[in-house]
């Protein structure tokens, strides 16, 4: 109990802002068509920007992941997708955030680069000839998991 106390007080402070309550989970969706994978590249922050991400975001307060999921890539990429199984292992990020992805079924729209710079579509090939350093760090780990996840498609 004292170290779930603890490790509580220590992730809250970790946090950029202590009056938001929001969960600490963040959700990135792999949107996977005809055996190639949405890749978007970021806006913001200066030092993620012009790197590629599974897109996704925070989720809010009282949401599940599969909802914050859906609302981020209707937000960002104005597309409908339904949340599937995860992918990978969640990735601890800095300032006490995880990171969870899921594969994401393609339900309706064309994925649109609304608020990031770009969305490409990229192939197991493409994925792991792509230079690591293009890539988001805490994403990077997913690369085999989703070569894994094309593959089997
Ligand atoms: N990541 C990340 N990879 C990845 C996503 C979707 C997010 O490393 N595929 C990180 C980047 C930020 C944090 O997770 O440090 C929150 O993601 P962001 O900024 O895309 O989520 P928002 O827009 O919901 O966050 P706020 O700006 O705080 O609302």
């Amino acid at each position: 109990t004292f170290v779930t106390f603890a490790w509580m007080i220590a992730t809250r402070a970790a946090r950029d802002d202590p009056r938001d309550s929001r969960p600490l989970d963040v959700v990135a969706a792999a949107i996977i068509v005809d055996g190639r994978v949405l890749l978007a590249q970021r806006s913001r922050p200066a030092e993620l920007a012009g790197r590629w991400e599974l897109p996704g975001g925070r989720v809010e307060s009282g949401e599940t992941h599969a909802a914050a999921l859906t609302r981020e890539i209707r937000e960002e990429l104005g597309a409908e997708v339904e949340p599937a199984e995860s992918v990978g292992s969640p990735v601890a990020l800095p300032g006490g955030l995880t990171l969870y992805a899921y594969v994401a079924r393609l339900r309706s729209g064309t994925p649109t680069a609304l608020e990031h710079l770009d969305v490409r579509w990229f192939s197991a090939d493409e994925l792991r000839l792509f230079d690591a350093a293009e890539i988001v760090p805490a994403d990077r780990d997913w690369i085999p998991d989703l070569c894994a996840v094309l593959d089997g498609t």
